[in-house]
């Protein structure tokens, strides 16, 4: 048997149930507008076990019946995602308020999961890694600890093979990691004493991190649709604090901080998500970890959860046997797939086919036209315009690698462009570019290497991507000018011109 349904409604909800009637169906007037109402009430507001109504499955008997099925099958989605249930009065005052009509008088109420019940899966809550997944601190540390070691062995090993073993050791509690790189470079010295070397240059450092692309607004959705999350890093609680100083309201959203100091074990060992896990008050099977390293994930893994991995490192099949989705960044989270609510701020392009675009805080970039490869206008009939990625590192690391729309001013004129930001999977670049190709047939004037350009970067459009030939690399691009041109005269992102000079 499932929740008794009078006791439902007059214990849970009485007084209440009536305001979601009035603020709900009758207020929003029709069917469809009352079940979104109620769904957003219970994920937003449902927070102990997050319960949702199914708008799928309400939808046609709500229709043949009209609101008043509408509300009982509310009941019935509850009964579907069953659980132990808290409402609280003021979150419910909130809500009625929010829908116009303040509820008069809201009481604590419960609902206790019945024996029997049917199982249902709630909604996930997120244990989210620090360091190159929330906050962009991996090339920092690859570049202090990189020249430490270069100075401690002379020279006598090569930056690549520096930088692999400082990949591979990502993910781990400073004084782990410290041990494995000593240990994979076969370097004579101390962990202590490397440690102490390498802390304060770092210690000095960390105010200078910025935010990985698209964790404020992953953040920003989860704590909207009342999704539980907290943090699970390797950072000691000494260094948290100095990495987030810039970051409080980061620190301040979640709803635990777990810190490599609290465990015996740090990762790859399942400790650190078990606890944070506990500090939550959630099952290991309804939990959803967001890891940047292979370590990291083997960790949540072997927790008993789900994983994704946003790579911080190139090697993408070390994720192969231990997340459970590998994407490029926290833009193409797929949440729905992990029984997450959905992002909602993609703008589809309506043509009928599956093309959307995000807008994001617009990034501005202006400097000279510099050289490329020289085979964008040669190889592919697509001539672009780089700009020093040197130069421009601050907006580039606030952009995930990338394909982006926007808007460019070139000797006074403002074009519609198309850009890609990152290594051109398809040629293998070893280096990082920035190329707006500018939406215009430029004829006879079309050189201006060295001339000053600006551009504003409004909306992501998908990854690099590779292609198996050149040919289906050059359909793609220009498939995405077509949606650049489309997308770009939508009063969501035409406004952003304006933050030309
Ligand atoms: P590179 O590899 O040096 O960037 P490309 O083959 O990509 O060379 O050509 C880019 C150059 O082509 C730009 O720097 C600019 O001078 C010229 N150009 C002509 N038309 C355009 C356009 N529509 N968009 C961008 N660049 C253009
Ligand atoms: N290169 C890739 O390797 N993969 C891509 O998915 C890709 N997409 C692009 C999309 C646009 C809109 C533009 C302008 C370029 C893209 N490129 C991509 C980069 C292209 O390879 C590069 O401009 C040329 O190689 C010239 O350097
Ligand atoms: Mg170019």
């Amino acid at each position: 048997m499932g929740i008794d349904e009078n006791n439902l409604r007059t214990r849970t909800c009485g007084v209440r149930w009536r305001a979601w009637r009035r603020c709900g169906a009758r207020a929003c007037g029709d069917v469809w507008r009352s079940i979104h109402f109620l769904q957003r009430f219970f994920t937003k507001y449902l927070t102990t076990t997050e319960y949702s109504i199914d708008p799928a499955r309400s939808h046609p008997s709500a229709v043949r019946d009209g609101n008043k099925r509408v509300q009982k099958n509310a009941i019935y989605a509850m009964r579907w995602r069953d659980g132990a249930l808290a409402v609280d009065a003021r979150a419910i005052r909130k809500m009625c308020a929010r829908a116009r009509n303040a509820v008069s008088s809201a009481s604590y109420a419960s609902v206790t999961r019945r024996r029997g019940a049917a199982s249902m899966t709630p909604t996930p809550t997120v244990i989210l890694d620090l360091d190159g997944t929330l906050i962009n601190t991996e090339q920092l540390v690859d570049e202090v600890v990189g020249a430490v070691v270069r100075d401690l062995t002379k020279g006598a090993l090569a930056t690549s093979t520096i930088h692999d073993a400082l990949e591979r050791v990502r993910g781990m509690r400073p004084m782990d990691a410290t041990r494995e790189l000593i240990s994979r470079l076969s370097l004579d010295i101390a962990p202590e004493a490397l440690l102490a070397a390498t802390s304060p240059l770092l210690n000095a450092r960390w105010g200078e991190v910025q935010l990985m692309p698209g964790a404020m607004r992953l953040l920003q959705h989860l704590q909207t649709k009342g999704v539980r999350f907290g943090l699970a890093t390797s950072t000691p609680r000494e260094y948290f604090a100095l990495k987030m100083a810039s970051h409080t309201r980061v620190v301040e959203m979640m709803s635990c901080e777990i810190t490599g100091d609290l465990v015996v074990r740090g990762k790859p060992d399942p400790e650190i998500f078990e606890l944070a896990a506990k500090t939550l008050g959630a099952d290991a099977t309804a939990c959803v970890v967001i890891e940047d390293t292979p370590v990291g994930c083997e960790a949540g893994q072997s927790a008993g959860m789900r994983t994704i991995a946003v790579p911080s490192i190139r090697d993408r099949a070390a994720f192969e046997s231990c997340a459970d989705a590998v994407i490029h960044s926290l833009y193409d989270l797929d949440l729905a797939k992990f029984g997450l609510p959905a992002f909602e701020d993609w703008l589809p392009l309506d043509d009928g086919s599956a093309d959307a675009v995000l807008p994001i805080a617009p990034v501005v970039m202006r400097g000279p036209v510099v050289k490329g490869f020289g085979r964008g206008a040669k190889e592919l009939g697509i001539p672009t315009a780089n700009l020093d990625v040197a130069a421009l590192k601050f907006q580039v690391d606030s952009l995930a690698p990338g394909i982006y729309l926007g808007f460019a001013k070139l000797r006074g004129e403002i074009y519609q462009q198309v850009m890609s930001i990152g290594w051109n999977p398809f040629f293998d670049n070893a280096k990082k570019t920035i190329e707006p190709w500018l939406l215009h047939d430029f004829g006879d004037d079309g050189d201006f290497y060295g001339e000053e350009l600006e551009l504003v970067v409004s909306a992501y459009l998908r990854p690099e991507a590779d292609f198996t030939t050149l040919e289906a690399l050059i359909t793609r691009i220009h498939r995405d000018a077509e949606v650049a041109k489309t997308m770009l005269q939508r009063e969501e992102l035409k406004h952003t011109v304006k933050l030309l000079h």
